[in-house]
């Protein structure tokens, strides 16, 4: 079986996107559903245009007639859903459907200059060699992508605006964007650009202190001038006083400060302003005891509730570290009911795999889901996994991770196995014991990486900078606040009130006993709240040493059988190749994880395996 290329990804069996002269969703989905009458098999759809849908639509069916009632973007996720649903054999999405966030968001972090920060799918697709630089049949297919899972805002450019990715808001570059906007827009997808805080120094001001008049008269400036050229922009993304990026804090200034100032110049253009809430010291000394890393976006902004304009959003990591295998949600989702947040997400495999090892994450966002209620948050964005790469992705399955959020955005209830399951029919349409077994592996795929790597909730232990493959100790005595403590009888670090830095106080009930007490704290995360000694016994029965050793034999067997189940699906070409290619890669990296993982704790502990396996000494 040979894999069509125009499609692509979950939308294979489709024709390539129409080229021609469409401006708007609603002409978009005539066309779409005139290319696909294959597909529709005599049906005929009607399309009824209804502004006040917005996003949302209605389908209902007549005999051979599908009636599509939608808002102007609406009808096209109408289109896409029903077009979805025909391929996949599945019954029609009929009644009314509506997102639940307004918000879908892509955030790309790719660089002006081509690459990609902690991309895994080659090169930009935006950019090349200091400028903007795109295929436009590569923007149809991708702003296609997204429209049929519902994302409707992308942000081309990284969060750290490296020069001269500021120049995206300048009249030499604006035109240009202007052409890209014009190319998604009939997609129903709207742009979004990362700014950097201190752009007006670089104009001629002193200043870029959020309350100097100038500072604001700037930005309001720029503001026009930049929505003269894309007049739907959604809005700036913001990164500012992380991780060396300019800020506020430059001139003793709070962040409701600089975030207000910001998005006082976009609300006359209906524009919002994203910043998040990923601050915290990143220049600490392993000495200092007191300062807890994933306490700081609480710290930082929680006493802030309520300060901010209408049209701000803060953008919360869904874990208080970054991105890890297993963390708890962020407390700071919980404190803040009178401001407007958003809940980042993390496609790019930064730390689960880099599209090399699979890892299906649909179950993990259910975890977010079930802890924190989905009225919390009123938008979603997930840094993105894409690239130029033929297949988007880098690994063939990595794609199911942005299928999956994009449905999970338009619908957090939506069950993940039930998304997994339409990715792989729309994908590959294999036959149903290989679907079936397609299918269990992505959904188990995210449990075995994390048994091979760090445990229970630790976090960490990656090689430093890359992120890939363990290293122990890889960030024990550096600057960013991520530490286990490991000694001879004991690991991690206790984060309770009652003993340690009182991470916990900044969780509300019942959370909050939940992983203050030790019994009732879930084993999957254990070590990120509490510090245990290895001789702990846990509620199986087993001590926490004994635990370990089993996880990290037991995730590489596993790797083994995914592996296996593999090498016996019937893919199509290029993907099985590409697939079995990492998955040698795989295998090697949950080696390598299992025995560093081992023989770490051994050497501290002196514990032997009960089970008597090879550990090394
Ligand atoms: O985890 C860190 C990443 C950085 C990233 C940062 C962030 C864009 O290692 O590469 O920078 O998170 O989210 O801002």
């Amino acid at each position: 079986m040979k894999r069509t290329d125009h499609g692509l990804t979950w939308l294979p069996f489709l024709p390539q996107p129409p080229v021609h002269t469409l401006k708007t969703p609603r002409d978009m989905a005539r066309a779409e559903l005139d290319q696909a009458r294959e597909l529709l098999s005599g049906r005929q759809v009607d399309i009824d245009v209804n502004p006040d849908l917005g996003d949302g639509f209605t389908l209902t069916q007549d005999g051979a007639i599908v009636h599509l009632c939608g808002g102007e973007s609406g009808v096209l996720y109408g289109a896409y859903r029903l077009l979805m649903a025909l391929k996949a054999r599945q019954e029609l999405p009929l009644g009314s459907h509506a997102p639940y966030y307004a918000l879908r968001m892509l955030n790309c972090w790719d660089n002006a200059e081509g690459t990609i920060e902690r991309g895994y799918s080659g090169r930009s697709l935006f950019f090349e060699d200091g400028h903007l630089d795109y295929d436009p049949v590569r923007m149809r297919q991708l702003g296609r992508m997204l429209a049929s899972v519902g994302i409707n805002v992308l942000c081309i450019n990284n969060v750290n605006v490296h020069n001269p990715a500021h120049k995206l808001i300048e009249e030499e570059w604006l035109p240009q964007l202007s052409d890209l906007a014009s190319i998604f827009r009939p997609f129903g997808v709207r742009m979004m650009l990362s700014i950097d805080y201190a752009h007006p120094l670089r104009h001629g001001l002193d200043t870029a202190d959020p309350l100097d008049a100038r500072v604001a008269a700037w930005w309001q400036e720029r503001a026009d001038i930049v929505y003269r050229y894309v007049p739907d922009l959604a809005g700036f993304l913001v990164k500012a006083d992380s991780e060396h990026r300019p800020g506020p804090f430059t001139y003793g200034r709070t962040h409701a400060d600089g975030a207000n100032m910001l998005a006082r110049a976009l609300a006359p253009h209906g524009g919002r302003l994203i910043w998040r809430c990923f601050v915290y010291n990143c220049l600490q000394d392993w000495r200092d005891t007191v300062t807890d890393r994933p306490m700081a976006a609480y710290q930082h902004y929680a006493h802030l509730d309520g300060q901010f304009e209408d049209n701000v959003i803060l953008q919360i990591k869904n874990g208080p570290f970054d991105f890890q295998v297993r963390e708890p949600v962020s407390p700071l989702f919980y404190a803040m009911p009178k401001t407007n947040l958003a809940l980042e997400v993390q496609l790019a495999q930064e730390y689960t795999g880099q599209q090399i090892d699979i890892y299906a994450m649909g179950p993990m966002w259910k975890e977010i889901f079930d802890d924190l209620p989905p009225q919390r948050v009123m938008a979603m964005a997930a840094v993105s996994n894409l690239g130029r790469d033929a297949n988007y992705t880098g690994h063939p399955f990595a794609a199911v991770n942005l299928f999956a959020y994009g449905m999970t955005a338009w619908d957090p209830s939506t069950d993940p196995a039930a998304l997994i399951r339409l990715w792989c029919r729309l994908t590959y349409d294999l036959e149903q014991a290989q679907e079936g077994a397609l299918h269990a592996l992505l959904m188990g795929s995210r449990r075995v990486y994390e048994k091979y790597t760090a445990p229970l909730g630790l976090c960490w232990m990656v090689n430093p900078h890359g992120h890939y493959g363990p290293s122990p100790s890889g960030y024990e005595y550096a600057l960013w606040g991520t530490y286990h403590k490991a000694n001879r009888d004991a690991v991690g670090v206790d984060r309770t009130e009652k003993n340690g830095t009182g991470m916990t106080r900044q969780y509300p009930e019942p959370l909050r006993s939940l992983y203050e007490n030790l019994d009732t704290c879930p084993d999957l995360l254990k070590l990120f709240f509490h510090r245990l000694r290895y001789d702990y016994v846990m509620a199986d029965g087993r001590t926490l040493i004994q635990r370990i050793y089993d996880d990290h034999f037991e995730g590489y067997d596993e790797t083994e059988a995914l592996a296996q189940t593999l090498r016996a699906l019937d893919l199509p070409s290029p993907d099985r190749e590409v697939a079995l290619e990492r998955m040698d890669l795989q295998l090697k990296n949950a080696r390598e994880w299992r025995d560093v993982t081992n023989t770490f704790f051994y050497r501290l502990s002196g514990a032997k395996d009960a089970k008597g396996r090879r550990i090394y000494d």
